[in-house]
């Protein structure tokens, strides 16, 4: 897709006198693509642009090529963020999360290669090989901790097809992990976009026994009567109304509601992005069931997540302490 870009980045240039194309083109393998030489000295400006375009493209042609390469050889790693039962303080399960560096050094960020993957196709490798992985892990931690925990794993809206039913099937059965503790993250956007479709996918992937988590609620156009609808188990409230519930009195009211919501549906609920003191206080008063963030555990690779399960609240010395703002008013509620 990459090349074609490229390639149609030149035949907007095609004139009548040509001159070679630019070299990032060449490195891609089209040896006899040209540019308008007379033209494009006398349009800098657009010059400017259409180089930085090519350059761009040729950038992510490669990122595309090493992922490939990287999901092929086995070399994407997944590390996993711990996630905690408010109450107890005891973790609860983790969400694996793809991690990839390139052959290079350099660490690609997921906000950079799960898209490309998304459009490439690739996703749907790479989403199999880390629930494949994730699966094994869970199992190992299981028999060295004697623990059940829940299983996060990221679903893109690409993969919500009946395809992955099968992908879902083999990873359960190679790593022997329990279904009911697997838990699917989508979109509430992914599910939006093709609903009908959704609903089938989602039905046929729960009568498998696995649970089927809203990631990210309440950061999109969250679509309250479709939620009645789709088979889902839990709402994983997004970082953006963690943020906004310390922001003022309104903000709390809209968190409360999101966790009175999920209860009123019977479903789990889980904030994620907890990074201050202040938002674990507070969703403690609120009575939020599960927590996620940097302050309780940051992600990390599987030998270190192994043992950062064992400790209550993961890397969080202190027990949890009632937190006062600035006025000295509590934040309960
Ligand atoms: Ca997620």
């Amino acid at each position: 897709m990459q090349l074609n870009n490229v390639v149609d980045c030149a035949a907007e240039r095609q004139p009548a006198d040509t001159a070679p194309l630019a070299t990032a083109v060449q490195t891609n393998g089209i040896q006899n693509a040209v540019l308008p030489a007379a033209q494009f000295r006398r349009e800098p400006r657009r010059r400017a642009n259409c180089k930085a375009r090519t350059a761009e493209l040729t950038g992510a042609a490669a990122l595309e090529a090493g992922l490939g390469h990287a999901i092929r050889h086995n070399a994407l790693e997944v590390h996993y963020q711990p996630q905690y039962e408010l109450e107890s303080g005891r973790s609860c399960g983790v969400e694996a999360l793809a991690r990839w560096t390139r052959t290079t050094g350099e660490i690609v960020a997921p906000s950079v290669f799960i898209p490309i993957a998304e459009q490439s196709g690739l996703i749907h490798a790479l989403g199999a090989s880390i629930l494949n992985a994730a699966c094994l892990a869970m199992v190992a931690w299981e028999r060295q901790n004697a623990r059940s925990m829940i299983l996060a794993v990221n679903v893109s809206a690409i993969q919500i097809n009946n395809n992955f039913l099968k992908v879902l099937i083999r990873a359960l059965e190679v790593s022997g992990f329990a279904a009911n503790r697997l838990e699917l993250e989508i979109t509430e956007s992914a599910l939006m976009a093709n609903t009908d479709l959704a609903i089938r996918c989602l039905t046929d992937w729960k009568n498998l026994g696995v649970r089927i988590a809203l990631d990210d609620f309440g950061s999109g156009y969250s679509s309250l009567s479709h939620l009645s609808r789709l088979p889902v188990d839990c709402l994983k409230l997004d970082r953006s109304l963690v943020q906004m519930m310390t922001r003022d009195s309104k903000g709390a009211r809209v968190m409360e509601l999101m966790i009175e919501l999920g209860r009123k549906l019977e479903m789990d609920v889980i904030a994620e992005g907890v990074e201050t003191e202040q938002q674990f206080q507070m969703l403690k008063d609120l009575n939020c069931p599960r927590v996620q963030g940097f302050l309780l555990a940051r992600p990390m690779p599987e030998t270190l997540a192994g043992m950062t399960l064992n400790r209550p609240w993961g890397n969080r010395a202190a027990p949890p302490q009632p937190m006062r703002n600035a006025a000295g008013d509590s934040h309960a509620h």
